[in-house]
């Protein structure tokens, strides 16, 4: 539908004036016109308009000249979101020559979009003591209409500015962080209401869509995730049980929002506790789930849940992408979404039905984390591995929807996915979906948790196995079949980070954690330009005019749990462009386990010191046999040191300025792990 609105511009100004009759106070006309319209020279929300489709329809650069391509222009952010705690996941809003972005630290700059001079700043001075974190500070990005910018915070507040100056004009708490809630998604603006989802799936909350007043605040109405006793969905959660008020069901990612059907879509993560179903038979909705609301009301409309009763942290994390398209001659109007299970669900967004096939197979059973009888699997391609290899040490390997118990289990998908968090762009030209993958095996264990207010609640764990790979793909899957048309292995894992954006100059960009920022040809998958940017290239890129030239941004500040090169640039790239790429920054890992030189003697670890947060310096030590070593948090957040070995040893958890002992006297190799992050590895060798 989109290329008709690009070519037929008396039928594109119709439609326009039947969608403004459809929306009686449109607040922000001009907004709300842009949301509606194929991207062009403004990018004014997260995925570029309502869609969510990251299509850009700028052709100025293309497949015949993308090799000129050179920077414009890089800004660094003073040092906001520095560092090792952070992620830089946020796509950047330009609107009239202004850029506006948001740091992992929820700090906002206004730029000169052709310069990358710094207009304004604002400081959020958001308390560092929070510490109900999962995966990194980091922030998705800011919504824009009514003259205001609308950011969700860590501290679970929504916040407004004035676009000219960066003053804060209103702040509405949604819920405090010190009951584990947080906002990590870019919030949509739309016809003067903002809709934001909220985090806190591993710490025993309720998840909820909220809609706002764009010009006061004032919460209009909320819809939860978890179903309360009597509501749609309870039937799902054992009954005169209250599990589903803290089954997680957070929502990651920017809604989607069709004005002509007056709904809003989102996708909804994982259940909690995560790893653990014993208490919570049935298919526990709207956990990871795509769901469609009356965008006015919040009243529920229908819903597709991609995993029931999930136990492998299967969060449907990325955000949903609307599209139109022909299927047997006839028009449909599409939704999909790339879930961690590695697969695309491709569904009508008008009644939440397959458009092109989801077939309930039967699954393993274990009785003990009450599975479900059977899962969804789509008609199509996977765009990751679904089984994971056996491997020494461990008794038991399975495939996806493999259940496990306390003995750990290697499972493929991880439950980073497949997708996380990173958007899949959606072209209209080659019909295809961009699909980042991460391809990593974990160990699942469940261990059971006890519920705490604001404390993790998780209920298990995932960490990969040492020594094993960690790679991933990306996929053009064809959105007329669900299957592969191309599909790159990429050294790195790309399904939370490496973020890609797709335009009718038949390019898509995509960054990779090693610092490159590449341009593909849409069509063939060929690679047609790489330039190092020097810092970790994870965020989606967006793409812009500014009197008459076309530029491609990136923020490049790394992110946490690709283990890439942190840092707090946006970089800007032209045909005009003059600066070159600059020395890449230490790559990411591709190999699960401590690194680092072994020191010798050392009897003293930190925890989160010189600013890498989610790290034991140092990581690897050589002791004596009855040596007694000091684990010492440094770091903001809580962490432990806990033997891979379960049960082996450990420290328990340690909040910021705490130390432990513990004595090593059996000679071996001990491996631990940080129990809440278990991309953190240490090792001590004992002799
Ligand atoms: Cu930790």
């Amino acid at each position: 539908m989109y290329r008709y609105f690009q070519r037929t511009l008396l039928l594109f100004s119709m439609l326009s004036m039947l969608f403004g009759l459809a929306s009686t106070a449109a607040a922000d006309s001009e907004i709300d016109r842009l949301l509606r319209s194929p991207i062009n020279k403004d990018w004014v929300t997260n995925g570029g308009n309502l869609t969510n489709q990251r299509y850009s329809t700028l052709t100025q650069i293309n497949t015949t000249n993308v090799k000129q391509l050179k920077g414009a222009w890089m800004t660094r952010l003073k040092g906001s979101g520095l560092g090792g705690k952070y992620s830089f996941e946020a796509s950047p809003l330009v609107k009239d020559g202004i850029m506006y972005v948001i740091t992992g630290n929820d700090d906002v700059f206004a730029l000169d979009a052709k310069t990358g001079a710094i207009l304004w700043e604002h400081w959020s001075g958001i308390d560092q003591t929070i510490s109900t974190v999962c995966c990194g500070w980091v922030n998705r990005g800011l919504a824009m209409g009514d003259g205001l910018l609308f950011f969700g915070q860590f501290d679970a507040n929504v916040v407004a500015l004035d676009m000219k100056t960066g003053k804060e004009v209103w702040r509405t708490a949604i819920e405090k962080w010190q009951n584990g809630y947080g906002i990590t998604s870019a919030p949509l603006y739309y016809d003067g209401m903002i809709y934001t989802g909220i985090t806190g799936g591993e710490f025993g909350v309720r998840g909820r869509l909220t809609a706002l007043d764009a010009k006061t605040g004032e919460i209009k109405w909320r819809w939860y995730t978890l179903p309360g006793p009597g509501e749609i969905g309870s039937e799902t959660w054992p009954s005169g049980t209250d599990h589903s008020m803290r089954g997680g069901a957070t929502i990651w990612n920017t809604p989607a929002l069709d004005p002509e059907l007056g709904l809003v879509y989102f996708a909804v993560g994982n259940c909690g506790p995560d790893y653990d179903g014993s208490m919570r038979e049935g298919d526990n909705l709207f956990c990871t789930s795509i769901v469609a609301l009356k965008a006015k009301t919040g009243e529920y409309v229908w819903h597709f849940q991609q995993v029931h009763h999930d136990i492998w942290d299967y969060d449907a994390a990325s955000p949903v992408v609307l599209f139109d398209t022909v299927i047997n001659g006839q028009p449909r109007k599409g939704i999909a979404e790339a879930g961690r299970t590695g697969w695309v669900y491709i569904l009508d967004r008008t009644n939440g039905k397959p458009l092109i096939g989801i077939e309930e197979r039967p699954v393993p059973q274990d009785p003990r984390q009450k599975t479900a009888k059977t899962q969804p699997y789509p008609i199509g391609d996977a765009t990751v591995p679904q089984c994971a290899d056996s491997l020494p040490g461990y008794e038991n390997a399975g495939c996806i929807f493999t259940p496990f118990w306390e003995t750990p289990t290697l499972i493929q998908p991880s439950g980073i996915g497949g997708t996380n968090w990173s958007p899949m762009p959606y072209s209209p030209e080659t019909g295809y979906f961009y699909v980042p993958g991460t391809v990593r095996t974990s160990a699942f264990t469940r261990y059971g948790d006890k519920y705490v207010v604001g404390k993790r609640y998780v209920g298990g764990s995932q960490a990969a196995p040492i020594g094993t790979s960690m790679t991933g793909t990306f996929t053009a899957i064809d959105s007329r079949t669900n299957k592969i048309a191309w599909q790159h292995k990429t050294p790195y894992r790309i399904g939370g980070g490496g973020g890609s954006t797709v335009t009718a100059g038949g390019l898509v960009f995509r960054g990779e954690p090693d610092g490159n920022l590449l341009a593909l040809d849409a069509k063939t998958g060929e690679e047609l330009w790489r330039f190092q940017t020097g810092f970790g290239a994870d965020a989606p890129a967006v793409v812009y005019e500014v009197d008459g030239e076309q530029f491609v941004a990136i923020a490049t500040g790394g992110n946490q749990l690709q283990g890439s090169a942190y840092g707090d640039a946006v970089w800007v790239f032209s045909l005009k462009g003059q600066l070159g790429p600059l020395w890449p920054p230490p790559p990411p890992q591709t190999v699960a386990g401590p690194v680092g030189p072994i020191a010798a003697g050392v009897d003293a670890i930190k925890i989160g010191d010189l600013n890498v947060e989610y790290s034991y310096a140092p990581a690897r030590i050589r002791i004596k046999a009855g040596t007694t070593v000091t684990f010492s948090n440094v770091g903001d957040l809580p962490h432990d040191a806990t033997a891979m070995e379960q049960g082996a040893w450990g420290t328990g958890m340690l909040a910021k300025g705490e130390s432990k002992v513990v004595t090593f006297s059996k000679p071996g190799i001990h491996y631990y792990i940080c129990t809440p992050h278990p991309w953190m590895y240490g090792q001590i060798i004992v002799e």
